[in-house]
């Protein structure tokens, strides 16, 4: 939560610590004077927020953290992303909204500009690349103007190759430049097409975490992610949990990754019924403020609106299957949910939309999801150290998911602690041979399934938890790289799938 002050008077607060948020400071500028700005954050954990913190009674469970969050990654906090002052015309754009579309060898690109007022006049659209300069004039009427670009033999924006078009935007008095990848993302059945083609979303789930700079912005080290998470072959990963910032979308546009873009419902609570309606006021905010921030990234290619939101009466350690009762129970969940996907599908119905779901929760909160996305923990946290009922548990569990819902699947999450320089002959749980033969049993079930659309690994490195006994050193130890990013044995078995295509 923050609020902003300049020379001590307040301009503005804004709730949610990941998405961009702006205050018009100039009726308070002293001009030709010294300006105090002044930003105050706080991160109390408190129940009604999102993520929610502090929950009554949860000191007594035997899994208890600190600091009490619902969730198992460090609440950082602090101004860990830019801050800047900029100055814009009287008359200025506001929003500019690009959706493009593919037919035969052509592309187009669909250009919405808003203005900040409700004016009318003349303006242009300029798209540079590919063969040359197309050009389109733009008619603003009420502060509002469409052009619609036509590109024929289009150069297509894919993983494997993120070909990037200039586009500039004018009014009469401001201007505006971004970058445009054409393709789209679609379903068909138990595959997910990119530009109509299969594609598949292999991957991590990541944090925005290192040893030296928490959470905060870190350019270099977001480049050094890139490079190893291609050296492993992935080309696609999850913001868990909650936006990553403007400038690491910007380079996955540029090297060509597929991503989940997620708000940061972490574990809603759904049985604390009495924060719900406050706690869904600050979901669809999130929805909001994300959309309108990402809405023209290329890669960005699903919204997913909950990381595992929690069902009535659940505990760490459910077993896996979820049954008919517990569906049942949790209608309410549901309704919070499906109000969320259709929030995200009114504001962008060009992308596809999701939840990630918990071990043993409601299967029917998936329901409309574009895709099925299951965190699943089979030889972890359920059947540890038994490796070959895992994997017997975790096929029939694809198989029977597939069977009710005939959507594409992605495993967004799978994965086992591990102490980087720890082996063990017999390969016990916490070696570095564990998590390699973990890993490698996953893989080999989701390459026999054809809907099984993407594998993002849990985690691509190990990160700042709470203190907890379930958590080595306060870490969260299922990085496939270490918090210092060297890879452990499990790197070269991804490698194997995703680079040798075995
Ligand atoms: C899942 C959560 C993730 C955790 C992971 C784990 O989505 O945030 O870090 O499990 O336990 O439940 O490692």
């Amino acid at each position: 939560f923050a609020d902003v002050y300049l020379n001590g008077s307040k301009v503005g607060e804004h709730e949610g610590g990941h998405l961009p948020f702006a205050f018009d400071i100039t009726d308070q500028v002293r001009w030709d004077e010294e300006n105090t700005l002044a930003i105050s954050v706080e991160n109390v954990l408190k129940p009604s927020r999102v993520p929610s913190g502090d929950m009554p009674g949860a000191e007594l469970s035997m899994f208890a953290s600190d600091p009490k969050t619902t969730y198992d990654f460090f609440p950082f906090s602090g101004i860990h992303r830019p801050v800047v002052l900029y100055s814009v015309p009287q008359t200025c754009i506001a929003d500019v909204t690009v959706v493009t579309g593919i037919h035969g060898t052509d592309g187009t690109v669909n250009v919405t500009v808003k203005l900040n007022e409700p004016v009318d006049g003349p303006g242009w659209a300029e798209l540079k690349g590919g063969d040359g300069t197309l050009n389109a004039g733009l008619d603003f009427h009420g502060g509002e103007a469409q052009a619609k670009l036509e590109v024929p033999g289009a150069h297509l924006w894919s993983d494997k190759d993120p070909y990037l078009y200039d586009l500039t935007v004018a009014s009469e008095s401001d201007q505006y430049s971004l970058k445009v990848g054409i393709r789209t993302i679609t379903v068909d059945g138990g595959r997910i097409l990119l530009n109509g083609q299969p594609v598949k979303m292999n991957g991590y789930g990541r944090h925005e975490d290192f040893i030296a700079s928490g959470k905060g912005l870190n350019m270099p080290l977001l480049v050094k992610d890139y490079q190893l998470m291609r050296w492993t072959g992935a080309n696609s990963y999850r913001t868990s949990h909650y936006p990553y910032s403007e400038e690491e979308m910007q380079l996955a546009d540029r090297e060509g990754f597929l991503i989940i873009d997620e708000i940061p419902a972490v574990s809603l609570q759904m049985a604390d019924e009495g924060n719900n309606p406050r706690r869904l006021r600050m979901c669809l905010q999130q929805i909001e403020e994300m959309i309108a921030r990402d809405k023209n990234h290329p890669a960005v290619v699903m919204w997913c609106v909950a990381n595992e939101p929690m069902p009535k009466g659940f505990g760490v350690g459910a077993p896996g299957e979820s049954d008919l009762s517990t569906e049942e129970r949790n209608l309410p969940g549901k309704q919070f949910l499906d109000a969320e996907i259709a929030h995200a599908r009114e504001l962008d119905p060009t992308r596809l939309v999701t939840i990630v779901t918990v071990m043993g929760g409601p299967q029917n909160w998936m329901e409309n999801c574009d895709v099925l996305c299951l965190n699943r923990y089979w030889g972890w946290y359920t059947l540890g150290g038994q490796l070959d009922t895992a994997r017997e548990k975790l096929g029939n569990e694809l198989d029977q998911v597939w069977n009710r819902f005939h959507k594409p699947i992605i495993m967004t999450e799978f994965g086992a602690d591990t102490i980087a320089g720890y082996h063990g002959k017999p390969d016990v749980m916490w070696t570095e041979d564990y998590q390699a033969d973990y890993i490698r049993f996953h893989m080999e079930e989701a390459a026999a399934r054809d809907f099984v659309a993407g594998m993002q690994v849990w985690n691509f490195a190990d990160f700042a938890a709470v203190q907890s006994i379930m958590r080595v050193g306060g870490l969260n130890h299922k990085g496939i790289f270490t918090r210092i990013r060297t890879p452990k044995m499990a790197a070269h078995v991804l490698r194997e799938f995703w680079v040798e295509n075995k």
